[in-house]
């Protein structure tokens, strides 16, 4: 029998969808629907939409032989769908409207939905990104990841100290999701290579005996702005096979064979949850193989069954590798088509070279990736023999270049020479690649002259610069719904997909109307962000106050120290100065720290012991509040971003690759306090000098002082009374009563010699920034000019103009082609 539904009325013409997805989907009656399963039907009634786009967006594709672009990532930082679907999909208000006759609040039934946090920080949110853009170009885009069960932890925070509790975001499942076992992947790993010869005599050599791992394909929807383009996201989950190692079956161990039957699925099981490398973690290893031998499989499937030859496979197929993590791809690409489609190694070279190209996203030695050769050769013989064979041909060709310069060869080799031997993957992916690029011009440059250059000696044409942007759909048209009225109301919303036209924004910089306009919506963004902060650490901050934000994951590099040395300094000038602030402050932190990262972990003891201390001295007055808001996260980012006055970018010059939380702050207009790193520096030139707070070492200058040896902490200290007073008051327990010791560890490091990261030599510099800061906020109509002068003047750091430069330069691909 069929339900009684609702007529459908034209102010809520989704009710009956949501309402049948409720009844069909879920068995759950309307009347009797909790928030949970609204929040599920609503979302399976967008997913129709998406699915019949998704099925034009294919169709349109083959039949316009559309090249192809892969973009192949162990991460994927997504966040939430529904508000973003809704949105791109132009069906918001109808949506909103739809349930209000329901009698429900849309804003609450998004709040229902878990973020998807399916990457660790930058680089995994950059490829969230990037898949937005594409679809909004209308780029045949494609993502390939994993499709982990657990997503990077929740943080929790218990006296002061990071606890970590899994993320089981997919629980039940996820409406989002497509689930497609019928095109399932059966993925070879283990077993061993038997040297056998061909016909003709030629080596011949065969993987045998190997295990299968099965990869599921779950696929998400990606809609582009304009609901025009529906591009996927394919996400593998690992299964067993059922005769997964039949031979144990077959000896009648039945439990030890349903055991390994279990260890295969654990491939899928969860995120690695640190950004620097794992060494020699026999599982992410698999994990990177298996994404990386399902994706190339479907890219080739794909590919045949439409041209039937490789002739054309590079002119029609283009394959990204974000970082290095699905190198493995190289090696992939190649074994299939010498060892399965019977290619020539010369021309299989050809074609996969062509078909690559690699993005790195760090110069920190230590996440650069390196696998144990043993390893390696234990979890993919074939491959490894392939990478040798790789390799070989490369050193011929270095040593053709360079007869004999050993000491070059052995520092380019993919192998290298160590106790144990490790292939490094970096070389791997340039040796197979036609484009290298860095995330920001400063990062690009660094690529060819420190972290690469006999590299770049050998190969200048394959180095290139992408600068990193953020998707304005998500980043403030979503986030930031008060601003986004504001604009589109003076220049129309033709920004939301031409981020340039926010210069339209200039002429309004000084009018006191705007001005007040513009300033009510922030005030209104730090009233929802201090009831966060209430409700989540149980502080009262006031929206009066200036709201200073370091928001990222917790890395020394990134300097929350800095941040905590300069807090540390003003609470100091209130308590033993007697000073009095002209107005108060607040120093919002959020930020996860690697499980296994001791120091970044102190770092957030440090930075609750000292918010502890500074919130509840009666002599501050509230002049200084400090939260530390607990889980950053997509979801949370979007509430955080909006609510910044100042925006804390303060890295080490010459370590943060590009960074992008800098982008999406300025572009919500705050003003940013940072050092010449990374992507500050294209932001600074875009925005104008006089309207960013920079300060602090070049990248040059620290390069000099490392290689001068010439860092001498312990003397800046001692000639700056200021200094010393931050560093004593730390040493001597003033935030740590019960353990007076707890942070000397943190205060020599800061004095030692080889602190990599420079701390003390930029902290009076920081400070006399800060200082700046301070006398600019107390201007508000300055202030408030140079805020709208950033809005106006981010255009540059639209992930569409990022993409599209990916297209022209390294894919060859067209949008809308
Ligand atoms: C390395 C590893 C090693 C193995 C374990 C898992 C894992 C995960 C990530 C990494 C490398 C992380 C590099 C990274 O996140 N780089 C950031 O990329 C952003 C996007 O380009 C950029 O804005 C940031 O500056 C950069 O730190």
């Amino acid at each position: 029998m069929k339900a009684k539904v609702k007529a459908v009325t034209p102010s809520a013409p989704h009710r009956q969808s949501i309402t049948r997805h409720l009844r069909y989907s879920l068995g759950t009656p309307e009347t009797k629907a909790p928030l949970p399963s609204l929040y599920e039907a609503t979302a399976l009634a967008v997913r129709d939409h998406l699915i019949d786009k998704m099925m034009e967006t294919e169709a349109r594709y083959e039949k316009k032989k559309a090249k192809r672009v892969y973009y192949l990532s162990l991460e994927f930082l997504m966040g939430r769908s529904l508000g973003n679907n809704l949105y791109n999909l132009g069906l918001f208000e109808a949506f909103s409207e739809s349930l209000a006759d329901m009698g429900a609040d849309i804003d609450e039934i998004r709040a229902q939905e878990h973020d998807a946090a399916l990457g660790n920080g930058g680089l995994g949110r950059l490829a969230a990104c990037f898949l937005d853009s594409m679809a909004t170009l209308g780029l045949a885009g494609y993502g390939y990841g994993i499709n982990y069960e657990f997503g990077l932890f929740k943080q929790e925070i218990d006296n002061g100290y990071q606890k970590e509790k899994p993320d089981n975001w997919l629980g039940n499942g996820t409406p989002w999701q497509l689930k497609h076992p019928e095109k399932q992947c059966i993925v070879p790993v283990y077993g061993r290579i038997v040297h056998a010869e061909d016909r003709e005599g030629n080596y011949n050599p065969m993987w045998m005996d190997w295990k299968t791992l099965i990869g599921i394909p779950h696929d998400m929807p990606i809609a582009g702005y304009g609901g025009k383009t529906v591009n996927t996201l394919r996400l593998y989950a690992a299964k067993s096979s059922d005769d997964f190692d039949m031979d144990i079956f077959n000896t009648g161990d039945y439990l030890k064979a349903v055991e390994q039957k279990m260890t295969s699925e654990t491939v899928s099981k969860v995120l690695y949850p640190s950004d620097a490398m794992e060494s020699g973690r026999e599982l992410r290893l698999v994990q990177e193989y298996f994404f990386v031998a399902c994706a190339i499989r479907d890219i080739v499937d794909r590919h045949l069954s439409s041209y039937k030859t490789f002739n054309t496979f590079p002119d029609r197929v283009a394959i990204q590798l974000n970082d290095t993590h699905p190198a493995l791809a190289v090696a992939e690409l190649m074994r299939l088509l010498v060892d399965e489609h019977a290619l020539t190694w010369k021309r299989a070279w050809a074609i996969t070279c062509a078909t690559f190209a690699y993005t790195n996203h760090t110069l920190l030695p230590e996440a650069l990736e390196k696998w144990p050769v043993a390893l390696m050769e234990h979890v993919l013989p074939r491959h490894m023999q392939i990478i040798f064979e790789i390799n070989h041909r490369f050193l011929d060709e270095v040593k053709a270049k360079w007869p004999g310069d050993n000491a070059r060869l052995a520092a380019m080799s993919i192998i290298e020479e160590s106790h144990p031997r490790q292939v490094r993957m970096a070389h791997l992916a340039i040796v197979g690649s036609h484009s290298v690029n860095g995330v920001a011009a400063l990062h690009s440059e660094l690529v060819k002259t420190e972290l690469l250059p006999d590299f770049y000696a050998l190969y200048p044409k394959r180095f290139n610069n992408k600068t990193n942007g953020v998707t304005p759909r998500r980043w403030l048209f979503k986030a930031n719904p008060g601003l986004t009225a504001l604009i589109t109301r003076h220049i129309g919303d033709g920004w939301v997909t031409d981020m340039d036209r926010l210069t339209g924004l200039e002429p309004l910089s000084r009018e006191p109307a705007f001005q007040d306009a513009f300033g009510t919506i922030k005030r209104a963004n730090k009233e929802v962000l201090a009831k966060t902060i209430w409700d989540t650490c149980r502080l009262k901050v006031s929206p009066d106050s200036l709201f200073a934000i370091h928001a990222k994951r917790i890395h020394e590099y990134k300097r929350q120290l800095l941040c905590l040395l300069h807090i540390i300094h003003q609470y100091l000038e209130i308590v033993e100065d007697g000073k009095i602030p002209n107005f108060p402050r607040t120093y919002i932190f959020a930020g996860k720290a690697a499980p296994g990262y001791e120091a970044a972990k102190r770092i957030i003891k440090l930075i609750n012991s000292v918010a502890a201390t500074v919130n509840n001295d009666p002599r501050v007055n509230d002049a200084i509040k400090v939260a530390f808001i607990p889980d950053y996260r997509v979801s949370l980012a979007e509430r955080i971003i909006p609510a910044a006055d100042l925006s804390v970018q303060i890295s080490t010059a010459g370590k943060e690759a590009s960074g992008t939380g800098n982008m999406k702050f300025a572009m919500n207009g705050a003003l940013t306090i940072g050092t010449l790193d990374g992507a500050n520096i294209e932001i600074m030139e875009e925005v104008g000098e006089e309207n960013i707070f920079i300060f602090g070492l070049t990248a040059g200058e620290v390069q000099a002082i490392r290689a001068g040896h010439a860092y001498r902490p312990w003397a800046i200290a001692e000639s700056e009374p200021v200094i010393k007073r931050i560093l004593d008051a730390l040493g001597t327990g003033r935030f740590s009563p019960d353990a007076p010791g707890r942070f000397i560890p943190v205060c020599e490091s800061l004095l030692s010699q080889y602190d990599p990261y420079l701390h003390l030599a930029d902290l009076s510099a920081y400070i006399k920034a800060q200082e700046q800061v301070e006398a600019c906020y107390d201007t508000p109509r300055l202030w408030m000019e140079k805020t709208i002068l950033n809005v106006a003047r981010m255009g540059k750091f639209s992930s569409d103009r990022t993409i599209l430069e990916y297209a022209k330069d390294i894919w060859n691909a067209t949008p809308k082609g």
